[in-house]
């Protein structure tokens, strides 16, 4: 089932198929979305209540009822058991764990001549965490953006979501949010839900970034209102790249390829090998093993157009290949994984060694599943804790430190044009007619 590919013209084809997996932003969506975001910003709420009421079939006319109450938090919570609210408290101390080394601290240095600089570190104040309706709803998303935003010390983290005509919430979002101690939580999404957060409604409050995965309109209108607000990036569809060795076992390899397959038509599985009848084994495990899974077809289509397999001479060349994908997911498995580390470059997650599956990752590892794909791993990070701060630079003078530097502040004011700047420096240093002015 997975296509073997020539490292030479059809490398560079299937590195191209790769990154252009996403669904494009039309003209035609554009301006929907515009025009939403602009009945917004005129008629706030009533606006609000009117795309509920029509997109999504939420027959709301009172804004209050946007809000979720916190008896049905708490309903949630129940009708999810204790057995998961233990699955997802856990889930929560393994992400504490990884994500609390990004916390950055704020620092202040001392010069010799009483100079003090420094960099303040603080959390955004408020965050939207949007979170779909339908199917590809997931509570381990909401704890992924969740933790860190709160480990950065963000003070308002509230949650938007869509509701059809019961206007209820997955209870299993409820739950995750309870968890994470999300502040409020507002039944409202699609553009009309980023565009309300963005600009602040009488019921929905302003916020200084919305994160969180969307469907085109709800990714058009993050765009749409980046500037206003910061945004995290897009989401495009997942993907797994595989490093793998003659010993590697074919049936785990099959496994998780399959594990990233069935998220999504557009998704990407490859396998890079040394080793040729290693891919014909796998190819043995994805049948059979195909059939005891329900997502059948989306894992077929996506296979077909996106799996596939190279073979290089070495797992050095491996590498380089991974490189040249700078894949979401990367899993390690040959001989000694974590000396493999110096090779890799670029991809969003690694995960080393036969135990350390890629699903492990989306859920209870601790490290974040929220991640660069389509090759954007070049340039790209992991969502962490520096995605919700932001940092302030601070310094302070005294006189004679200011005095040994300004001449040359002043010869470079004039060289830009700019006495005013000069001045502001010169003045410092005449004799001071103010005082004797005054008196
Ligand atoms: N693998 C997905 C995240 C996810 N998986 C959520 C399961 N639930 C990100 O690429
Ligand atoms: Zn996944």
């Amino acid at each position: 089932m997975l296509k073997v590919y020539d490292l030479q013209g059809q490398f560079k084809d299937v590195v191209q198929k790769f990154s252009s997996r996403k669904t494009e932003m039309t003209k035609q969506v554009n301006d929907t979305v515009m025009n939403m975001i602009e009945d917004v910003e005129k008629n706030g709420d009533q606006a609000l209540m009117k795309y509920c009421r029509d997109l999504d079939g939420f027959m709301i006319d009172n804004p209050k009822d946007l809000i979720v109450s916190k008896q049905e938090i708490l309903d949630g919570v129940t009708s999810v058991g204790k057995d998961f609210m233990r699955i997802l408290e856990r889930t929560k101390e393994q992400l504490i764990a990884f994500h609390q080394h990004q916390v950055d601290k704020s620092w202040s240095l001392y010069k010799e001549n009483g100079v003090m600089m420094g960099q303040l570190v603080r959390g955004l104040e408020k965050v939207a965490l949007y979170v779909p309706g339908g199917t590809a709803t997931y509570p381990s998303t909401v704890m992924m953006n969740a933790i860190p935003a709160k480990l950065a010390g963000v003070q308002n983290l509230i949650i938007i979501t869509p509701v059809k005509a019961d206007g209820k919430v997955n209870p299993s979002i409820l739950a995750a949010a309870y968890v994470c101690g999300i502040d409020e939580i507002y039944k409202v999404g699609g553009a009309h839900g980023v565009a309300g957060v963005a600009i602040g409604t009488a019921t929905l409050p302003k916020v200084d970034k919305i994160v969180g995965p969307g469907n085109i309109y709800v990714a058009t209108a993050k765009k749409c209102c980046y500037g206003r607000v910061d945004i995290d990036m897009i989401a495009g569809p997942s993907e797994i790249l595989i490093v793998a060795d003659d010993k590697a076992n074919p049936k785990y390899i099959a496994a998780d390829l399959m594990s990233q397959a069935e998220h999504d038509r557009l998704a990407s599985a490859l396998l890079v090998t040394t080793s040729p009848s290693l891919v014909e084994k796998v190819n043995e495990e994805l049948k059979r093993q195909i059939q005891l899974l329900p997502r059948t077809e989306i894992i077929e289509e996506s296979l077909q157009n996106y799996g596939g397999a190279f073979i290089v001479n070495s797992i050095e060349e491996a590498f380089q290949v991974s490189n040249e994908f700078a894949p979401e997911h990367l899993e390690v498995l040959v001989e000694n994984p974590m000396n493999t580390l110096p090779l890799i470059h670029n991809a969003g997650s690694i995960f080393l060694g036969e135990y350390t599956p890629e699903p492990l990752g989306d859920y209870m590892s601790g490290t974040n599943h929220v991640l660069p794909t389509g090759g954007t791993a070049k340039f790209y990070s992991a969502l962490g804790v520096y995605d919700f701060v932001k940092y302030s630079s601070y310094s302070y003078y005294p006189k004679a430190a200011l005095e040994a530097l300004k001449d040359d502040v002043i010869t470079f004011a004039k060289k830009e044009g700019l006495d005013g700047h000069a001045n502001s420096v010169a003045v410092r240093f005449e004799e001071d007619t103010y005082e004797k002015k005054s008196n």
